[in-house]
């Protein structure tokens, strides 16, 4: 489905699960300055993954996942969300993020090293960054289950309206959408979401962002259908649409949210577009795709549509146009200084909101970076002359930053001896059930020895 043809033509679009009539009355209230605000919300976005991109390169960053060419989908499917919806991203939803209202900065830690996590999920409706792929399509599915259960509990809210047919389900407050991509299709969890959302009609949106590759397999080795064909088979609607079509994107989210809320269940949309960069800055795209293939779909920019169309209606002029430009300028620079003023957190804390109560294998990490630090229970011996830290030193690349360097070279990296000594390191969760989580936590940290020697736990892989 295209509303916004690459050349900028506004044409009609319906699909079979979808009347002409019915996506038309989605954007009806959509004016030329919404599509405006939309066009500067991904000029923007384009904006400050080049940044980063560029930070990464200058060794700013550990690593980072371009968006560049799926802006439309981004913007289009996060301006569709209210408020109240929850969104479960994968790892490159920075368009999305930041349509959230997620500081870009946050990001940036995540890939930077100074987070483990970076925003409040609840005060954005905006979840954690997922790597494990597909696995936020479940994290989605549970959570939309939850919503309907607390919608059943509580009765009909007000404002509702309850869906026509009472068995599809009830109405709720707020919809739930999951972003994943084309190879995250293939994997267990994702297909696991769409039988659970199917049968307990959960009101969730399953968003894929079909960019035609994961990492460098292309969509073609995950299907023979296309995508959006899945949902057929667990009994819920299917969508096409073009991904580099914001508006589209925009009119098609809106209408399975609609669903979503009317307690219609789940929907599948697939948006079609382009991973236009590399997969991840750790990732060459010229050893697995053409030239020709990149410059086909550059035609089909989602950003120089959104302007063509907007030039034509009167209601883009180049100045403005330019001064969305330095707007954008002005947000990579201020990006730039904020990430380069991100304090290095003490190394001990990244293993403090793994779980409520430490469990072993943690707590043996714990242990070892402990004494790795020195600030163990053995005397550290002069880093120099471990063979340890020799050897992790040796396999580490000099860090472009002098105070990132290894912890025997760089005092902020040094964490002073009374951080966490490994006296207090706990080495077993309690029984579950023998006290609150936050006593049984407190209490094993100040029990509990670190393990003298290395277990089945501790030996687990890294
Ligand atoms: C469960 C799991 N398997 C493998 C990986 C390694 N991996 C990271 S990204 C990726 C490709 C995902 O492709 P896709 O779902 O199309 O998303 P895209 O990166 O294109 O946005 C893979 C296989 C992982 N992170 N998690
Ligand atoms: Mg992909």
């Amino acid at each position: 489905m295209q509303l916004l043809t690459p050349s900028g033509q506004r044409v009609a679009a319906a699909g079979p699960e979808i009347s002409a009539q019915e996506i038309e009355a989605h954007i009806a209230d959509v004016t030329s300055a919404d599509l405006s605000d939309m066009y500067a919300d991904m000029v923007i976005v384009r904006r400050l993954d080049e940044e980063a991109t560029a930070l990464q390169r200058q060794g700013e960053l550990g690593l980072w996942a371009p968006l560049r060419g799926q802006e439309a989908a981004q913007v289009g499917s996060a301006r569709a969300l209210a408020p109240d919806d929850m969104a479960f991203p994968s790892y490159r939803e920075h368009g999305v993020a930041y349509c959230r209202g997620v500081d870009p900065v946050a990001i940036l830690g995540l890939f930077r090293g100074t987070a483990h996590g970076g925003w409040d999920p609840n005060e954005h409706g905006f979840a954690l960054y997922a790597i494990v792929v597909g696995s936020q399509t479940l994290h989605a599915t549970g959570y939309a289950m939850g919503v309907s259960r607390e919608a059943s509990q509580n009765g009909w809210r007000a404002g509702q309206k309850p869906a026509a047919e009472a068995s599809k389900g009830r109405a709720v407050e707020c919809a739930t959408i999951a972003y994943f991509g084309d190879g995250a299709s293939s994997q267990g969890d994702v297909g696991e979401a769409f039988g659970w959302a199917a049968v307990f009609n959960a009101p969730v949106v399953f968003f894929c962002q079909n960019n035609q590759y994961a990492i460098s397999e292309p969509t073609s080795r995950q299907s023979r259908v296309p995508i959006s064909h899945r949902a057929a088979g667990h009994g819920f609607p299917g969508v096409r649409v073009d991904g580099n079509d914001v508006l589209a994107t925009l009119a098609v989210t809106r209408w399975a949210l609609a669903r979503a809320r009317a307690g219609e269940g789940p929907t599948l949309i697939e948006a079609v577009t382009y991973r236009m960069g590399a997969h991840t800055t750790a990732d060459d795209p010229t050893r697995y795709r053409d030239a020709d293939e990149v410059a086909r779909w550059a035609e089909r920019d989602p950003l120089a549509r959104v302007r063509a169309y907007l030039t034509a209606q009167n209601a883009l002029d180049d100045a403005a146009a330019a001064a969305i430009a330095a707007r954008a300028d002005e947000a990579a620079t201020e990006l730039r200084r904020r990430c380069l003023a991100l304090p290095d957190p003490e190394p001990l804390s990244m293993f403090d909101h793994v779980t409520v109560v430490e469990s072993g294998h943690v707590a043996a990490e714990r242990a070892d970076l402990a004494d790795f630090l020195g600030t163990g229970d053995d005397p550290p011996a002069p880093s120099s002359t471990s063979p340890r830290a020799a050897s992790a030193h040796a396999a580490r690349p000099s860090p472009a930053r002098p105070d990132l360097a290894p912890a025997d070279s760089a005092p902020a990296s040094s964490a002073p001896a009374s951080s966490v000594p490994a006296s207090s390191v706990p080495r077993a969760p309690s029984p579950p059930g023998s006290s609150p989580p936050e006593a049984s936590l407190a209490a094993a940290r100040s029990v509990a020895p670190p393990p003298q020697t290395p277990g089945p736990e501790a030996s687990c892989p890294r």
